[in-house]
């Protein structure tokens, strides 16, 4: 990989992880309301992918999605403004941790809907398709919202019409407590592709290279018009599947063993053995990356709640 890009990906994995850990701390010090579904351990995947986007390529995001967000250009203190429900967030306040949206920077929106982002992708990649721009979109979901109608619909439309869209599953092994083994009848979701004559890959969701490397074929289809690639990256999240999740579901052992196998610490040891990077300028990307989330979480707790006279501003109504 080329060190630039490579740089940018590890740059942004540690801002995610730095966001998501004071996301929590925020929370669980009761100065963050609502509901927060961290990404921790699942970095690899959006980092990769950001660092293959434009401006004017475009993603969906999850409930799970802040990391979705970052990594394709949102920036901390707006972000975490947004968690925090105020007037400088993303959306004003008004959408909270699960619907950040950020159409300069081509971030369609998170969606708290299972599932209810794949639908909007397809109308994404459908306007560039008839724009015919020289972009793409990629579609986020979990491996719970991969069993979901919406999904199945939008996968046979944009293979149907050749759009320029990745389907990319974001196996983290659970939908909130079930295992993927008890409410999914295939063991890669990715087989399901040929059900609708596209590309299907499963990859190590934890693996930068496995992941870009998927990301180029599935990228280089999308843009020559051939059409849609179902992508799916195995992965685990380390934390409940919200900050109040008890997590009976699972063993620590479980846990601990994934925690070994951490995206940024392999990504990290890649990059030295590759001499792609120094030792030196690795620590220096992580304390940019602590820097900018204390200024963040500064700008956050200091910015204005939103004016409640302007509450009916940007609700729209019809008739
Ligand atoms: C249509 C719909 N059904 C159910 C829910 C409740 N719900 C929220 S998150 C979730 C699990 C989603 O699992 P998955 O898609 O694997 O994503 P993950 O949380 O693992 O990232 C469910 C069932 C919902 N928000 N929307």
């Amino acid at each position: 990989m080329e060190r630039e890009r490579a740089l940018r990906i590890y740059a942004t994995m540690n801002r995610i992880r730095k966001f998501e850990e004071k996301a929590v701390q925020l929370f669980e010090s009761n100065k963050l309301r609502g509901s927060v579904h961290l990404y921790i351990g699942e970095e690899a995947i959006a980092a990769t992918v950001g660092s293959r986007m434009t401006d004017q390529d475009y993603i969906t995001s999850t409930h799970r999605g802040h990391g979705h967000a970052i990594a394709k250009g949102a920036t901390l203190d707006r972000a975490l403004a947004e968690l925090m429900g105020k007037a400088t967030g993303y959306c004003k306040g008004r959408g909270g941790s699960m619907h950040i949206a950020d159409l300069e920077k081509g971030n369609l929106g998170a969606n708290a809907i299972v599932g209810g982002g794949v639908p909007i992708a397809v109308g994404g990649a459908l306007a560039q398709k008839m724009k015919g721009e020289k972009h793409f979109t990629v579609a986020f979901f979990g491996d719970g919202a991969s069993n979901q109608g919406t999904v199945h619909e939008s996968m046979n439309l944009a293979s149907l019409w050749k759009l320029p869209i990745i389907f990319l599953c974001e196996n983290n092994g659970f939908g909130i407590s079930v295992p993927t083994w008890q409410s999914t009848s295939v063991k890669d979701v990715s087989v399901r592709a040929v059900g609708y004559d596209m590309p299907g890959e499963t990859v190590d969701g934890n693996d930068v290279l496995a992941i870009d490397a998927a990301l180029d074929r599935a990228i280089t289809r999308a843009l020559a018009g051939e059409g849609p690639t179902y992508l799916e990256c195995k992965t685990y999240r380390w934390r409940g599947h919200w900050t109040g999740d008890p997590e009976p579901y699972r063993t620590r052992e479980e846990v601990a063993a994934w925690m070994e196998r951490c995206p940024i610490k392999a990504f990290r040891a890649y990059l030295l053995k590759a001499k792609l990077a120094k030792k030196q300028e690795l620590d220096d990307i992580e304390q940019a990356a602590d820097a900018e989330m204390e200024a963040a979480t500064e700008f956050a707790l200091n910015s204005p709640e939103p004016d409640p006279a302007q509450v009916m501003d940007d609700v729209f109504f019809v008739g």
